[in-house]
């Protein structure tokens, strides 16, 4: 037995002290990329994102729209793998089908469905077009597109069928299969088009070109693509079946792929990164999760493409108090960034870390890059936007949604649990609900400007240059219970009132 001196603290006990701030340390000159997969130290990750968020592996989650939207930001995600191997694949191909601009259709509708079914689709999916196909799929004849404001339910019967109020095929701009982006981007705006359907010489609908892609790609700048301009996508992969499953994926396209575990420090964790090395030598696969400099290093010579950190403090995990295991993130986080930096000093080869769990807030995120991670996991945060794949339900006139554990009895997801049995003996996770937060892309701006305003007080304009000068230092109960506002908004609003 042995006791580690002191006591584990999470991200929340730190505050960070500024640094002097130089007068080329503004907002629009802070670089947040961060690297993905293992690198010579004094060279350049082969993966690199733009924006050092990456998704959860979790149902609840990561689907392909959260993957395209969340990469189309200049973040990653990783599909989950508690699901038949085939469809995991159908996932990552969905991903990689699309071309930044050039999107697949996925609100699509026959020309006999009836209004009230188009709207349902629409209000459902937060969209305000849906396009009509022969059968209804992204890959049938294009006969027309159908708009919120094509119809109004008080005026047309709900059942009228959607042919009777589209807008024609015949009558809309569209383009051939081969046109460029940029060609396509002019014709929107030449146009004064929302949508513009790319149409294969045999009718089919190969794509859509939207203003909104057009208008992200503008504000986000730095979208995550591979060398065909396709969108990257992360894929999870098991310890138990990964003898099928890394063949489809890779297969599928996944750029990188990632064992999803509580417990990241096994032997079963090791061989599946030796097989994929002998294997798939190209292929980048992360492991974890771990939460001391020994389960890092264990995985780092294993193979790990990166490793990601973090035991029990998800916003849906029970396992510390089911089992006992667990750490303070950010205790977890110095140990293991000390043995990352000493295994950069020993062996040349730099290991990226991934925070995962528990960060809730932009100051944890701040706090969690600060202290060294490379890139930041997050189930919670990405589960209240639209884009993320579970229902929204509204309570009390308050809109939430959906958000389980992959330990949740609802996910039964066994083999991410060391319990040894087909079902999970006992749940390390719950099922529950997180404020709807809206479009991913509202929101992502915010954490940005946050993140960089932080960096820009402590005078950092990179990453690496973040985790090397950071100052930081816990806080007693007494000042953490400072760090928020101590006079509500109403006393504000009436002190001006009576001013
Ligand atoms: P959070 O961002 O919601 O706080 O945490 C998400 C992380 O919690 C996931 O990336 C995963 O590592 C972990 N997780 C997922 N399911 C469970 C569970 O059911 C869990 N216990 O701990």
């Amino acid at each position: 037995m042995r006791i580690v001196d002191g006591v584990s603290r999470s991200l929340n006990e730190f505050l960070l002290h500024p640094n002097l701030t130089g007068e080329n340390c503004t907002p629009e000159n802070i670089d947040l990329s961060a690297p993905l997969v293992r690198h010579r130290a004094d060279g350049q990750s082969p993966v690199r994102v733009a924006l050092p968020l990456v998704s959860a592996i979790m149902e609840a989650v990561s689907s392909p729209e959260m993957a395209i939207a969340l990469a189309q930001a200049g973040g990653l995600s990783f599909i989950h793998q508690n699901q038949p191997v085939a469809r995991e694949a159908d996932d990552v191909r969905t991903v990689k089908q699309h071309k930044a601009g050039f999107r697949h259709s996925d609100l699509n509708v026959k020309p006999s469905a009836t209004l009230g079914e188009v709207s349902e689709l629409l209000r459902g999916a937060g969209q305000d077009v849906a396009v009509v196909t022969s059968d209804g799929t992204g890959d049938g004849v294009f006969l027309g597109l159908i708009r919120k404001d094509d119809f109004f339910l008080g005026r047309h019967p709900a059942d009228l069928p959607v042919s009777e109020r589209m807008r024609p095929a015949a009558d809309l701009v569209t383009a051939g299969p081969s046109i460029s982006l940029q060609d396509a981007n002019t014709l929107l705006w030449d146009q004064r088009l929302d949508v513009l359907p790319v149409v294969r010489e045999d009718g089919r609908l190969a794509a859509l070109v939207l203003r909104r892609d057009y208008l992200l790609h503008k504000r986000f700048a730095s979208e995550s693509v591979d060398g065909e301009k396709r969108f990257l996508v992360g894929a999870g992969i098991n310890t138990r079946d990964y003898e099928d499953r890394v063949p489809a994926l890779v297969a599928a396209g996944a750029d990188l792929l990632c064992t999803d575990s509580s417990d990241g420090y096994s032997v079963w964790q090791e061989r599946t990164l030796k097989f994929i090395a002998a294997r798939y030598p190209e292929v980048h696969c992360g492991a974890g999760n771990v939460i001391d400099g020994r389960g890092f290093r264990f995985l780092a010579a294993a193979g790990a493409a990166f490793v990601k950190v973090g035991i029990g403090g998800g916003s849906i995990c029970t396992t510390r108090a089911q089992k006992g295991i667990g750490r303070g993130q950010a205790t977890a986080l110095i140990d293991v960034i000390r043995e990352r930096d000493a295994y950069a000093r020993e062996t040349g080869w730099y290991v990226p870390v991934c925070c995962d769990g528990g960060v809730a807030t932009e100051k944890e995120m701040s706090v969690a890059l600060a202290l060294g991670a490379d890139f930041i996991m997050l189930g919670r945060v990405f589960a209240g936007t639209r884009e993320s794949p579970s229902r929204k339900v509204t309570i009390d006139g308050k809109v939430f949604k959906e958000y389980w554990g992959e330990g949740s009895r609802r996910a039964q997801n066994a083999a991410r649990y060391g319990q040894g049995e087909e079902d999970l003996a006992f749940p390390e996770g719950v099922d529950g609900l997180v404020p709807y937060t809206g479009s991913l892309h509202d929101n992502l701006p915010v954490t940005i400007a946050k993140i960089k305003a932080t960096m820009v007080s402590c005078g950092a304009t990179t990453l690496r240059a973040f985790h090397e000068t950071a100052v930081l230092e816990p806080v007693s109960d007494a000042t953490a219970s400072q760090n928020g506002a101590q006079v509500m908004m109403r006393d504000r609003v009436a002190a001006a009132a009576a001013s």
